[in-house]
């Protein structure tokens, strides 16, 4: 399989693609403030980089519960020089983590390939027409309701059956507008509005979400899941959870993976990947 996302074709296979976050924002969860100057960004975004990321994923917005909303102006302050620099100097495959569409034509215009919509498209009606003119790749991911009001949406009948069916139809509205279906993946929304139990499902399940046949991506890095499985209320300090949840998404069929920790994540998810080949009967069989 393949994600085409602009010029850049990407090869979904054997092994996962690592997509390294960078938030130029004063307040993620995790890294805010840490990457704030343009100079610490470019200097991070080259670390992951030498670290083999594939893909580097700047974003401008935080999206963690109850995040207050940043204007458009102020995310491309944010994150325009710091693609535009890195698109540059490297030539990496850049996404951007925006809702936003004037956010996503104008960091596109600098050199992404990628808009990584954590609204699934439906924050902003401009956006699908931003993806199709442009040809860039898109992330449709599962959030219920927005940042602010997700954790109350917090309710599913059955969580797997539900996400499946919100991404099929974001999958097929894209479609409709014109996208072309090898430049869409696609993304559960891990802490989105669900519960550690709603996380675990979908981690657990994730091979119902592959049956709708683009690319699965996840991003379990240091989320609060792990926090409250593992009793580390340090984000930072989350890194061997984080593999654990790596390595199950993997093991059910993720294919792009968000993470903090680039050199670990890849070590884990190769040996994941190999791991995935065995158990569903790739090459060698089971006395190999
Ligand atoms: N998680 C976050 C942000 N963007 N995009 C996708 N596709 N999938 C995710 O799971 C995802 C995402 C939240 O993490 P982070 O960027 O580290 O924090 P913040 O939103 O506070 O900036």
């Amino acid at each position: 399989m393949h994600w085409q996302c602009r010029h850049q074709r990407l090869t979904i296979g054997a092994e996962p693609l690592i997509m390294g976050i960078l938030n130029v924002t004063p307040d993620s969860f995790s890294d805010g403030g840490r990457f704030v100057s343009v100079e610490a960004a470019l200097a991070r975004g080259r670390e992951m980089l030498a670290a083999g990321a594939h893909i580097i994923d700047i974003g401008g917005e935080s999206t963690r519960p109850g995040a207050q909303p940043v204007e458009a102006d102020a995310e491309c302050r944010r994150v325009l020089p710091v693609i535009e620099a890195l698109a540059a100097e490297t030539g990496a495959v850049i996404s951007v983590d925006t809702m936003k569409s004037v956010v996503a034509r104008e960091a596109i215009r600098c050199g992404a390939v990628i808009v990584n919509d954590v609204s699934g498209m439906l924050a902003d009606p401009g956006m699908a027409a931003v993806v199709r003119e442009t040809g860039a790749g898109v992330v449709l991911m599962h959030m219920p309701g927005n940042p602010q009001t997700m954790q109350a949406h917090a309710h599913y009948g059955s969580v797997v059956d539900d996400v499946a069916l919100w991404l099929a139809s974001r999958l097929s509205d894209a479609l409709a507008s014109g996208i072309a279906a090898e430049a869409i993946a696609m993304d559960p929304g891990i802490g989105f509005g669900k519960t550690t139990d709603h996380n675990l499902h979908l981690i657990a399940q994730l091979d119902w979400l592959a049956e709708l046949g683009r690319p699965i991506m996840v991003g379990v890095s240091r989320k609060r899941f792990i926090g409250e499985l593992s009793g580390v209320d340090v984000a930072d300090q989350r890194l061997a959870g984080s593999l654990a949840a790596l390595t199950c998404a993997v093991l059910h069929g993720a294919s792009i993976l968000r993470v903090h920790d680039v050199a670990e994540s890849r070590q884990a998810s190769l040996v994941a990947a190999a791991l995935r080949k065995r158990v569903h009967g790739g090459a060698g069989g089971r006395h190999a």
